[in-house]
């Protein structure tokens, strides 16, 4: 008996050797460690189709979010909550009846979803990421699954109709946020604990199928779908269920990406799987953060999406913005190019106000960001991380031979160090208004790049015109060391 289970164990670790071995690692786990998966990362590597070529050119986003959180806007029953304030509810323990009573004050009589395609367009955004539906529960569309959406407002209209065909208009691509995590749907668990949390959740996750089908099928111009509250052991339990979403909608929808918050694997592991492979098409952990330009390159071999916020963690509307730092236009355009350097995108975040404007400080920072987009967004569009050694004065961005530098630290000396890789020689700079710049070479394959002239105080972009040398000067210059 003993050595038949052996025998058997035996077996088992062969096949899954066998089987591992076909499905090559690129990192971390060598590939006889790999484990059999059936739920774990569909694809190695970036995927190089045009849909997700033109997500990953696009380089800038922005994120909307707008539900019922917006009208009590951070505060409630006369106390102002500082946490996030679409996260209101929580923050103030108000019943999901009580908080859908908002509904009933939903009418953002200044709503024009023209203009909300105008500012993204002006801000120099490619695609806006929309809240479909938060936490909460509250539908921006007219879910035929659930009575909590806008079609049972005062203001009855499907804004998330109008904003995909006004952006889509301006040429602006849109995106899905849409949260698991529904707080007003008495199927939902946060754990699956007995048997009948087993037949709620099944419930519920049948439910959520129901919305996504509809909003692939009621909105097909959607690119992405980007997953969030999803962290709970309840859908880690169910691994097998975010599997089968992204083989849905990518049937429903060719080309469509997917974030890899949505996934989790066999054993609950999430974003990468248990062998170390990002699940979904590109990763979505990094949220008011951005990876250490110097320690954490190895993201340069994925894709992925930052999102970040203005204040410092207010992504729906909140009245009282003098709580926490406020960002400044340079400091999201320093996030935005950080971003870029290192092959990631950016989404900065907007929480319209409940009358359906924005505040002005969001439309002062989107017209500061688009003024200096128009001038140098050559440097962000199309542009990946540039393999080069990261230097004080700012980031690197490239587009083929054109190595981008994007200054955001002055030096007194006036002089910006590069260092290239032997195979890499500059043969020009210039500034983006086509004026040259002084290159040096210092020694082997360190430069000088002059500052020029006329800086104004803005983050300024010179452009390197690079030329890959056939090794033997290279060479002979190495010798010399
Ligand atoms: C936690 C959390 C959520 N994820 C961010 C993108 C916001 O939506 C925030 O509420």
């Amino acid at each position: 008996m003993r050595n038949r289970i052996l025998t058997f164990v035996l077996l088992l670790v062969a096949c899954g050797n066998l089987c591992a071995q076909q499905k090559k690692s690129s990192d971390l786990l060598p590939a006889e460690q790999e484990i059999m998966l059936k739920y774990g990362a569909d694809r190695l590597g970036k995927r190089h189709d045009a849909a997700m070529e033109r997500f990953r050119s696009h380089r800038l986003g922005a994120f909307i979010h707008w539900g019922l959180y917006a009208i009590p806007g951070g505060e409630w029953n006369g106390k102002v909550y500082n946490g996030a304030a679409e996260w209101l509810k929580s923050w103030a323990n108000v019943p999901s009846e009580e908080w859908m009573k908002l509904m009933n004050q939903w009418n953002p009589q200044r709503f024009d979803a023209t203009k909300w395609a105008r500012m993204a367009k002006e801000m120099g955004v490619k695609y806006v990421k929309i809240t479909t539906k938060h936490h909460e529960g509250f539908c921006l569309w007219p879910s035929k699954y659930t009575k909590y959406t806008v079609a049972n407002t005062p203001y009855k209209k499907d804004i998330l109709g109008e904003l995909v065909k006004a952006y889509n208009k301006e040429g602006i691509d849109v995106h899905f946020y849409f949260s698991v995590m529904d707080w007003s749907h008495p199927d939902y668990r946060y754990d699956i604990k007995s048997e009948d949390d087993e037949i709620a959740f099944r419930r519920f996750l049948e439910f959520t199928d129901n919305q996504l089908k509809e909003l692939a099928s009621l909105y097909p111009t959607v690119k992405d779908f980007w997953f969030d509250g999803t962290w709970d052991e309840s859908i880690k339990k169910n691994g097998w269920w975010t599997a089968h979403v992204e083989q849905m909608l990518k049937e429903m929808l060719p080309g469509v990406t997917i974030n890899s918050r949505l996934r989790a694997d066999d054993y609950g592991k999430r974003h990468f799987d248990s062998n170390g492979h990002l699940m979904g098409d590109y990763e979505s952990g990094y949220e008011r953060r951005l990876p250490n330009p110097v320690k954490d390159l190895k993201v340069t071999k994925w894709d992925w999406e930052a999102c970040m916020t203005i204040p410092e963690n207010q992504w729906g509307y909140h009245k009282d913005w003098s709580l926490s730092y406020v960002k400044n236009s340079v400091e999201v355009l320093e996030r935005i190019v950080h971003a870029v350097s290192m092959g990631g995108n950016m989404v900065v975040n907007f929480g319209p106000q409940p009358d359906g404007d924005f505040r002005h400080e969001e439309k002062e920072l989107a017209e500061a960001v688009g003024r200096w987009m128009k001038k140098n967004g050559e440097c962000v569009y199309g542009c990946d991380y540039a393999g080069l050694e990261k230097q004080d004065w700012g980031y690197y961005t490239r587009n083929g031979n054109d190595i981008y530098m994007v200054v955001f630290n002055l030096p007194f000396s006036k002089w910006l160090t590069v260092k290239t890789p032997k195979e890499l020689k500059p043969v020009e700079a210039v500034t983006l208004d086509g004026q040259k710049v002084e290159v040096v070479e210092t020694t082997n394959n360190e430069y000088n790049v002059k500052v020029p002239e006329k800086i104004i105080g803005d983050p300024f972009v010179i452009k390197l015109k690079v030329e890959i040398v056939n090794g033997s000067v290279d060479k002979y210059k190495a010798a010399l060391t």
